[in-house]
Order: structure tokens, then C-alpha cells, then sequence
């Protein structure tokens, strides 16, 4: 009796252990008007719901190319919605494609206060308020340190380097080849507790799980209900440039667990079980 009663309590213990240890992460909810994907990626009149795109970009019913591959291009697609969520989590997946050996000039991923629609950062507009996040694919600066991908905070008042690439600008980076890959790349944005964590997809397998951290910082400070926006341009140098085409941009709010509770029900049922198991090991 003392035995099976030792499995049962080995048992649960585990169970209440994982159930711990989960109940430590975030809780994510789809928020389906801060986000778009295909199959069916616009509405009759060509409109895409709960977003507004202009500049060059064109959108299908599969995905938005933001800017076609051809010279001094610029797209863009803002949500029309701002964003409430204290925390929250984003996934854009795109392909940058291009004949030449390098590309130009890249993609933009935006969280900010006003919808940046028609500027020089990657089609987005300067001085913004918020996070962009540059998939920087021309070697502006020529230190052969491009594409690079790189976290550039704003608080309104800093203009973008372009001729350096934000360098001397960026929160952090990471060098990774984004261009022409078998599969879409995929960046996931999460904003946690005011910690910033940038991953990044480098699109050589279709395995959804093969993200790696691009990007890592605490203390960051977000402003509230910004809009999400994604950006694209081309430069002057024709045989640079890139389709950028925006396939998915999928929202999750994030909420802190009750962890309190769970500790709560953890030691009642702990205490629940002993003595139970007291009770049976005295019959
Ligand atoms: C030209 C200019 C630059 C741009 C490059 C690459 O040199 O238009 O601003 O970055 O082309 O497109
Ligand atoms: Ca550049
Ligand atoms: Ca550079």
C-alpha cells in the first residue's frame, strides 16, 4: 500500500513541478486585428483588414510585396489599430529576393506611436517614437559588415544614420544573411517585463522552431499603444535591388502567470496528499 502510494505522490509532485515551472511563462492570446497572414490576405476592393499599406507596396491574397524589385522604391503596411497589450509578442515571416549579388536597401519592422507611412528609414518615416527593428541589406558604410540586423530605439529625436548603417545607433545586432533563403525568414519580436528579445528564423528549414537570438535587452522602455508597421525600400542602384514581401505578421499579447495561486494549490494538494498518505500507510 505504502509503495503505490509513493508512485501516486511521486506522481503528482511531477505533475506540479512541470505545472510550476509552465505556469512561469507568459500567457498568449492571438490578437487577430494587430495581425495578417494568407491564404486570403485581402478583401474584394484589395484592401487588407485591420491594416493600411501604400507607397509601391502591392498586396495579394497570399502576401504584401512591399517594394518590387525595381529602383527607388517604397512600401509600407501599418495596422490601423494601436496596441493596448503592456507586454506582447510578434512574429513577422518575409523573403528578401534579388538577382544581384548584393541587395538594397531592406526591410523594416515597427512598433511606434504614429504610423511612419513614406520616410527614408527603409520606407518608414524618421525621428519615431518607438522600435524599429532594420533588416539592413546594403553595405552603406563599407565595413563588409551587411545584411545585418539590427534594434534602433527612438524617442523622436534621433535621425537614422543611413550612411553608416545605425552603427553608433543601434541597441544591438546581429550579422546574419537574409536574402534569397529556401524557406521565408522570420523574426519574433517579445516584449516582456520591459525586456526586448529579438530571434531570428534564417529561413534554411521550414522547422518553425529553428529560431535563434539576435538580440537581448532589459530595461527597455516601450511606449503604449503604438502601432505595428512594416517597411521596405530600394535605393538608387539598379542592379541592387530586392523584392521584399511580407508573407505574415502575427500578434500575441503576453500575460504574467498568477504565480502566487499556483503556489497556493500546489502546497494545498501537496499537503492533501500527505496526508493521505498517512492515513492509508496507518491501515
Ligand atoms: C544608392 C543610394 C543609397 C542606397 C544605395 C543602395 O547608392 O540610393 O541611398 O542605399 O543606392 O540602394
Ligand atoms: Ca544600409
Ligand atoms: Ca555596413
Amino acid at each position: 500500500m505504502a509503495v503505490g502510494m509513493d508512485v501516486v505522490l511521486a506522481g503528482c509532485t511531477l505533475i506540479f513541478a512541470v505545472y510550476s515551472v509552465t505556469a512561469e511563462l507568459p500567457r498568449k492570446k492571438f490578437e487577430y486585428k494587430l495581425s495578417l497572414k494568407g491564404p486570403h490576405l485581402i478583401q474584394s476592393d484589395g484592401s487588407i483588414p485591420f491594416w493600411t499599406h501604400g507607397g509601391n507596396a502591392i498586396a495579394s491574397d497570399q502576401s504584401i510585396r512591399v517594394t518590387p524589385s525595381l529602383r527607388s522604391q517604397k512600401g509600407w503596411v501599418w495596422s490601423k489599430n494601436t496596441n493596448p497589450h503592456e507586454h506582447w509578442e510578434v512574429e513577422a515571416t518575409f523573403r528578401i529576393s534579388g538577382r544581384g549579388r548584393v541587395g538594397a536597401d531592406g526591410l523594416a519592422i515597427w512598433y511606434t506611436t504614429q504610423q511612419g507611412m513614406d520616410g527614408p528609414v527603409f520606407g518608414g518615416k524618421d525621428q519615431w517614437n518607438g522600435l524599429g527593428v532594420f533588416f539592413d541589406s546594403f553595405d552603406n558604410d563599407g565595413q563588409h559588415n551587411n545584411p545585418y540586423v539590427m534594434v534602433m530605439l527612438n524617442d523622436g529625436t534621433k535621425q537614422y544614420d543611413h550612411n553608416s548603417d545605425g552603427q553608433h545607433q543601434q541597441l544591438g545586432g546581429c550579422l546574419r544573411d537574409f536574402r534569397n533563403k529556401p524557406f521565408p525568414v522570420k523574426a519574433k519580436i517579445e516584449y516582456y517585463k520591459n525586456a526586448l528579445t529579438l530571434s531570428i528564423h534564417n529561413g534554411m528549414t521550414n522547422n518553425k522552431d529553428d529560431y535563434e537570438i539576435c538580440v537581448r535587452a532589459e530595461n527597455v522602455n516601450l511606449p503604449r499603444n503604438g502601432y505595428f508597421g512594416v517597411s521596405a525600400a530600394t535605393g538608387g542602384l539598379a542592379g541592387a535591388v530586392d523584392d521584399h514581401d511580407l508573407v505574415s505578421f502575427i500578434t500575441h499579447s503576453l500575460t504574467v502567470p498568477v504565480t502566487g495561486v499556483c503556489i497556493i494549490y500546489t502546497t494545498f494538494f501537496g499537503m492533501v496528499h500527505l496526508f493521505l498518505y498517512k492515513i492509508l500507510d496507518l491501515l
